[in-house]
């Protein structure tokens, strides 16, 4: 039977050689996706980002058993492989043993940090689809911190929860760093420390100073992950924004603009490829930049020459 087939038939290690296929683009992993693809677009992903040690893994420990409770399957994909689990009460020393299969309902992976960071993105996005097409309905996806590359994971999914906590410093910082424009849904973890009263306002004023508002009002919630404060909260108000953004047409729309970037990226991908086997290679670009370095040529003359020559070759 085919890795596939199997796949099909629910065998999670056909799933985790198909995450692997995928995560290393070996040969024929595009055709995989074209399959996968077709079967895709039923999850609910949702993305978990802020800065190290803010207790992401703790909370979605939690959060995995509440949409378990609530009868859901449940997948993990932690984008972070110097971070394991630190687990919980609920699934405990198990969420530390990433790559294997657990329960019936909850599949844990963590992703490696090989390629490029645009790379990684996309590995991402595609684990999920896997993960998706397999039949998990929810999965949720912790990358740690801000930058390109956690902004293009969290692009691919449909809820964004930011955890700070207190000491995360002000709440302009988090401004700064664009977390006001990509939370759906805020947690103040770790609200048992001094300062989270604190931090709930500031981020309260920022997201009033906030432009561009749209009807979603973004919730802020304390959690104490260790002590299960508040979770069941910021599971209300994360599946309440899943349901906004259905009942709005926002989530079409959302997945719509997904799948217009992911087309892009393969085209571009192509044709990267073609012009690197055929215009330009390793040696040649090595010229180039020489010539181009001691004032020669220029990039944008090389380039439109480069693609010139490449359409002549059709
Ligand atoms: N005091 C306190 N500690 C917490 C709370 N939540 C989590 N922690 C602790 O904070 C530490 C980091 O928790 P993690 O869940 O691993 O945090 P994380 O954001 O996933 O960390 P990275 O993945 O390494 O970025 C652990 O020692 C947790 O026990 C909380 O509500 N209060
Ligand atoms: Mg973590």
């Amino acid at each position: 039977m085919s890795l596939y087939s199997q796949f099909l038939e629910g065998s999670e290690v056909a799933l985790s050689k198909i995450i692997s296929h995928i995560e290393n683009r070996s040969a024929g992993y595009q055709e995989l996706l074209s399959k996968l693809y077709r079967n895709n677009g039923k999850a609910f992903r949702i993305g978990m980002t802020g800065p190290p040690g803010a207790g992401k893994s703790s909370l979605v420990n939690h959060l995995a058993g509440l949409f378990l409770a609530d009868g859901r399957r449940v997948a993990i994909v932690c984008v972070d492989p110097s971070s394991p689990f630190t687990g919980g009460a609920l699934l405990g020393d198990r969420l530390r043993m990433q790559d294997i299969p657990l329960d019936k309902g909850v599949f844990i992976r963590s992703m490696g940090s090989r390629g490029s960071s645009g790379g990684l993105a996309a590995a991402t996005s595609n684990v999920a689809v896997a993960l998706d097409a397999f039949g998990f309905d929810t999965v949720i996806i912790e990358t740690v911190g801000v930058g390109q590359m956690e902004l293009d994971i969290i692009d691919a999914c449909d809820t964004v929860v930011v955890t700070l906590v207190p000491e995360s410093g002000d709440a302009i910082q988090a401004l700064k760093a664009g977390l006001m424009e990509i939370a759906d849904v805020f947690a103040v973890n770790k609200a048992d420390r001094v300062g989270a009263d604190r931090m709930v306002y500031d981020l309260q004023m920022a997201l009033e100073m906030k432009t561009g508002k749209s009807d979603w009002e973004v919730p802020i919630v304390a959690t104490q992950a260790v002590n299960n404060q508040n979770i069941d909260q910021l599971y209300t108000d994360i599946t309440a924004h899943r349901k906004y953004l259905e009942q709005t047409g926002n989530l079409t729309r959302k997945r719509g603009d997904q799948i217009r970037k992911k087309v892009e990226q393969v085209i571009l991908r192509s044709l990267l490829n073609d012009i690197n086997g055929s215009v330009l290679d390793d040696q040649a670009l090595g010229e180039i930049v020489q010539r181009i370095l001691s004032g020669q040529d220029d990039p944008y003359s090389v380039g439109r020459e480069l693609y010139r020559r490449f359409k002549k070759m059709d």
